[in-house]
């Protein structure tokens, strides 16, 4: 089994984290067809990267769906619930790091790509907003010490990277995660995991060469 996958994609880099985490032996390979081309779609019809790629050729798009399906095959350890509240909990904050805090940040890696004109002070003070519902969220899910690390908190870490990085990369100096006092003590934990800050170091590594470009 393969994993197509980029250091630059938080996508990507989830699905890297987990596999580290669980000692899968999943080889991780950029994609053997340049992505953004009509050949990549028409091989990956989900157009996106990441991808795990099975001996027989079948391939599972979207990372949290191929997280899932890592976590219900190899299920030691296992990072998920099992209360189906809490798996449910753990659900939805896994989708909100996707469906609303990402996209707060999407239209900075637009200006930085110099595809689409901003209002930068906006698009950070909505961020801002965003993040500051990820700390309550994060909060009420209880310390990590005692919940134990679950395929969310995989999940936000490379999200939570990109979308600080962005600002940065623009000139804001100014520390957003500083702001949120909740999510910047699980940060510190989060990062004590191996497996997470080898993935964390990899997308900073990416993000420098993206920035020297
Ligand atoms: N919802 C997808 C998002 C994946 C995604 O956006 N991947 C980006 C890299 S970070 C990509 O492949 N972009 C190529 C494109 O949009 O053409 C997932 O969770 O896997």
């Amino acid at each position: 089994m393969k994993l197509l996958s980029s250091d630059l994609s938080p996508y990507a880099t989830r699905v890297r984290t987990l596999i580290r985490l669980k000692q899968l032996d999943i080889a991780i390979e950029p994609p053997d067809v340049p992505l953004r081309t009509p050949a990549f779609v028409r091989k990956y019809p989900y157009g996106k990267i990441p991808v795990l790629v099975r001996e027989d050729g079948e391939c599972l798009a979207e990372s949290w769906s191929i997280m899932q399906y890592l976590e219900s095959v190899h299920n030691t350890p296992s990072f998920q619930p099992e209360d189906p509240w809490l798996q449910a909990q753990m659900n939805a904050r896994g989708r909100f790091a996707d469906t609303q805090l990402a996209p707060a940040a999407f239209p900075l890696f637009s200006v930085l790509l110099g595809r689409q004109q901003v209002d930068v002070p906006a698009q950070l003070a909505l961020l801002r907003q965003e993040l500051a519902k990820a700390n309550v969220i994060w909060r009420q899910a209880g310390p990590l010490a005692e919940r134990g690390l679950d395929l969310a908190d995989i999940a936000l870490v490379p999200v939570l990277y990109f979308v600080l990085a962005l600002p940065r990369m623009l000139g804001h100096d100014s520390d957003l995660l500083a702001e949120q006092a909740a999510l910047q003590d699980w940060w510190s934990q989060m990062m004590q995991f191996e497996a997470v800050k080898a993935g964390i170091d990899e997308m900073e590594q990416a993000f420098q060469a993206f920035a020297n470009r």
